[in-house]
């Protein structure tokens, strides 16, 4: 089994070798020249942890709520999407990892698999969907509901990718993803997504193509493929676009993606379709924080997307206390872009959030080792925390606050 580097640095780089330059370009990349990733790590480096000893910390606590439901820590697993670059059992695999440890994970909506096939990998499960707000409300709620049915506990509507980011590694690599119908899983398992796949295809295929069937197995041959070995083959993936299949869909999901057209009231809408808490995934200015609570939502998600979508962007860790002392202890407050050790997550704690969430360092396990990689990584997270808590001379993660940080000079 390879080995999974305990060090964030050095898990990264062990990730890098075990991927294409592809794959470990999409998933390690970021907006423009990449400021804001930087920006994220540097706001972490600008806090310490201070300690105070001689307190009794020989039995310490790391459990917490989210949403009434108690979870055994503060840590869960950030939606990434189009795992199947890092390992063929993907979100199976996170899936699994994230159970075993009673972590919740967020089912991407750029998953490799349908959330369906997430949820009976691991039965019982603590899990979220993430909805990417499409063009078509109908396939946005047709998602929501199909959420609902697998037992998911809250939809979390990721709000800063209403517009693609400008990814310049994926930009000047062809953008290998979603130009070969990877990361479409939810989409192509969809009912009204196939609906309208099969009305594109009408309209643009030649009279005597064999009508689309879509399955979730077969829509896209670039997803088989990829499956089929760790590394991604370029020819076989073009070769495989030439069928119209996978072609239409990989258009109409193009088509139906972007949403810069989503408001406050637009999304009201989902309130229709659901009686889930919503969770709101992108906030970063106090305002809106204090209007995601004033127009009813159930929490709120400081993230700037690990860096993703602008360039220059804010780090979340700066904003976060200014939201905190907005809707602390009216919402939970989940905070993301940064993290990659439990050391980070006891700061994001300190600084107001109630739970903290993991991106690419847990990619990075699956890469390296697939599932028992994530499940490394995760384990070192938490025991880095629990180190981190007893060190510092506490008890209980609700222990941690501003005076258990000091500000670096
Ligand atoms: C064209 C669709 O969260 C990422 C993901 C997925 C973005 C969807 C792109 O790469 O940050």
């Amino acid at each position: 089994r390879p080995r999974v580097p305990v060090d964030p640095a050095r898990l990264a780089k062990a990730a890098r070798r075990a991927l294409s330059t592809e794959a470990y370009a999409y998933l390690a990349g970021g907006a423009g020249s990449e400021r804001t990733q930087a920006a994220n790590r540097r706001a972490f480096e600008r806090w310490q942890v201070w300690p105070r000893p001689l307190r009794d910390v020989s039995v310490r606590d790391l459990s917490t709520t989210l949403l009434g439901r108690r979870l055994p820590s503060p840590l869960i697993l950030a939606p990434l999407g189009v795992m199947e670059l890092a390992h063929p059992e993907a979100d199976l695999a996170v899936a699994r990892a994230a159970a075993s440890a009673g972590v919740p994970a967020v089912l991407s909506g750029q998953a490799s698999f349908p959330m369906e096939e997430s949820a009976a990998a691991a039965p019982g499960a603590p899990r979220m969907f993430q909805l990417y707000w499409s063009a078509s409300d109908e396939l946005n709620e047709s998602l929501v509901r199909r959420a609902e049915a697998c037992g998911c506990s809250a939809i979390v509507v990721t709000l800063d990718t209403h517009l693609l980011g400008w990814r310049t590694r994926d930009l000047d690599l062809g953008y290998l993803p979603f130009t070969r119908g990877l990361g479409i899983a939810q989409y192509t398992s969809d009912p009204v997504f196939q609906r309208l796949v099969d009305e594109r295809a009408r309209d643009s295929a030649p009279a005597e193509a064999p009508p689309v069937r879509l399955t979730p197995r077969t829509v896209a041959a670039g997803i088989t493929i990829a499956r089929k070995g760790r590394r991604l083959t370029g020819g076989g993936l073009r070769e495989s676009l030439r069928s119209p299949l996978p072609r239409a869909a990989v258009e109409t999901f193009l088509d139906v993606f972007s949403t810069p057209a989503l408001t406050w009231e637009r999304l009201a809408r989902i309130r229709s379709w659901t009686s889930l808490p919503v969770i709101l995934k992108g906030i970063v200015h106090p305002d809106d924080a204090e209007r995601t609570v004033a127009e009813g939502y159930d929490g709120v998600w400081v993230s700037n997307h690990g860096g993703r979508q602008i360039d220059r962007s804010v780090p979340t860790l700066d904003v976060l206390p200014e939201v905190a002392a907005r809707v602390s202890g009216r919402v939970p407050v989940i905070v993301d872009s940064g993290v990659r050790s439990g050391a980070d997550v006891a700061v994001a704690l300190a600084l107001g959030a109630d739970l903290v969430a993991l991106g690419r360092p847990y990619a990075y396990g699956l890469a390296v080792a697939g599932e028992p990689g994530v499940a490394a990584v995760i384990r070192n997270v938490l025991a880095e925390l629990d180190i981190t808590l007893g060190l510092s001379g506490h008890t209980a993660v609700s222990e941690l606050g501003p005076a258990s940080l000091r500000r670096a000079d």
